[in-house]
């Protein structure tokens, strides 16, 4: 029932504004844990597990120092289940063999040996994994639960006398919740480092200001067709100013789904931008032609507008500016340029400088020595990192454009080893 309340407790909270919505769409999150299967059978394999007991009457068994060994499964994959089709994490034929020490009590008597176990499990699903955040940073959800169907258990194999089907018991009684807690602890594991890796601010100047990407007012929210949605402020500390709020439409066409979709409200752009402005890199000294005297030119404030009219992304940036004429002079002119958005690799944004929009009356007398003065400055300095995964890189971008965001659609390429399995 509470889930049902989700949507309508988060749409009103949209308010809270963001400059960045990441959708991370199903494929990528069924590929994510695929990709875990692998570190985590290295996690379970050799593990410990705490003692288990069983008593009957007057005796009983303690098993001890038992460790995993032989863990095998066939399938490891996310699937959409349950009533609220949430995600979880089903391993199919999941084997293992637990050995260790038992001591059994009869009377006022104590026996020791040792003793293996061979257990499979048909299905093990955990879950629902339910997407939330942690300072900040994506998370799951404390609560996951197994589900595990039907378990088999072999004989105990031990020398001892008699002990056999109390160390059967004792498994029985005991073994769903160890194995439960081994296993979510395993991807808590692997979560925690992945975030690790996920980095979420970012130096922008060499001395100074930083780009955070961290989520801090709003859950994550998953949309109708099971993507999950991260809204992040994106924002630099200086200057300040109030984050976008906009609701993105979603990608849900089959043939382009990529692993994430960014949204990029131009706000974002806009952020980087009056960065440059107010650091001073878009001030600069002109000569007025065909006088030859020198113009001041110093940018005031800037702003960003998407132009969503054509196939290509165009987007206009304006900047306001005090230009100071050899006559002392002041005029305050806003003067508009076309630019273009570019990533690369790792994905950081990029901006060239396309043209500027004529305007008659402005003075046009150092029109090409501001352009060309312009295009550098943004060459030099405007680079936007988006949020983005270490070890990997990026592959397939399409860009989309819209009213006041453009999105970019991409696949993520990891260069770590066990996402190879
Ligand atoms: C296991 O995976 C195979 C291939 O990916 C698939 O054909 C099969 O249906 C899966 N079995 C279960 C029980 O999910
Ligand atoms: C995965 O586990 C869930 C929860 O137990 C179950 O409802 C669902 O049918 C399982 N999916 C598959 C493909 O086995
Ligand atoms: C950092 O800023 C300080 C003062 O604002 C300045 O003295 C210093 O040279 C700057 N360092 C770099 C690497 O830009
Ligand atoms: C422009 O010229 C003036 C006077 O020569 C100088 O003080 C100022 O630093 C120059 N501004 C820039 C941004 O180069
Ligand atoms: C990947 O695996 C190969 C061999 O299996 C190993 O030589 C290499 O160091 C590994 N690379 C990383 C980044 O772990
Ligand atoms: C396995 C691997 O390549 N690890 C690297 C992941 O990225 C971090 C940060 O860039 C590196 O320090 C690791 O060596």
């Amino acid at each position: 029932m509470l889930k049902l309340l989700l949507p309508l407790l988060i749409y009103p909270l949209l308010l809270v504004g963001q400059n960045l919505i990441i959708d991370v769409s199903q494929n990528a999150i069924q590929k994510y844990v695929s990709s875990m299967s692998s570190q985590f059978k290295n996690e379970i394999q050799n593990s410990k597990l705490p003692p288990m007991e069983a008593s009957r009457f007057i005796c009983g068994v303690v098993l001890k120092d038992t460790t995993v060994s032989n863990i095998k499964f066939s399938n490891f994959s996310a699937e959409l289940a349950g009533k609220f089709k949430d995600y979880y994490l089903n391993i199919t034929d999941l084997s293992i063999t637990i050995s260790g020490n038992y001591i059994r009590n009869f009377l006022f008597f104590k026996f020791h040996d040792s003793f293996s176990v061979k257990l499979k499990f048909k299905k093990a699903a955990l879950g629902a994994l339910v997407p939330s955040f942690a300072n900040g940073l994506p998370f799951l959800h404390g609560v996951i639960n197994c589900d595990f169907s039907p378990v088999i258990i072999d004989d105990p194999v031990t020398d001892g006398w008699f002990v056999t089907s109390l160390i059967y018991d004792a498994v029985e009684e005991n073994i769903r919740d160890i194995v439960c807690l081994k296993l979510v602890e395993s991807l808590d594991k692997k979560i925690r480092s992945d975030i690790y890796e996920l980095q979420v601010d970012f130096p922008l100047f060499s001395n100074s200001s930083e780009m955070s990407y961290r989520m801090f007012k709003k859950a994550p929210y998953m949309t109708p067709s099971k993507q999950i949605q991260y809204f992040i402020e994106g924002e630099i500390e200086l200057p300040v100013s109030e984050p976008a709020v906009f609701i993105p439409e979603e990608v849900i066409d089959e043939n382009i789904q990529r692993h994430v979709a960014y949204h990029i409200h131009e706000k974002l752009l806009a952020e980087m931008l009056d960065a440059i402005c107010e650091k001073g890199l878009f001030d600069s000294n002109f000569t007025s032609l065909p006088s030859m005297k020198s113009v001041s030119y110093l940018c005031l404030s800037t702003s960003v507008k998407i132009q969503s009219l054509s196939s290509t992304i165009t987007i206009i940036i304006h900047i306001t500016s005090l230009e100071t004429y050899p006559d002392k002079q002041e005029k305050t002119q806003l003067r508009s340029f076309m630019v273009t958005p570019l990533h690369n690799s790792e994905h950081e944004l990029f901006i060239r400088l396309k043209s500027q929009i004529a305007n008659r009356w402005l003075d046009n007398t150092f029109t090409e020595q501001l352009f060309n003065h312009l295009s550098q400055v943004l060459s030099d300095n405007f680079r936007l990192p988006l949020p983005f995964i270490h070890n990997s890189s990026i592959s397939d971008v399409i860009f989309l454009s819209n009213v006041d965001y453009f999105t970019i659609l991409s696949n993520f390429d990891f260069h770590h080893n066990d996402t190879q399995l």
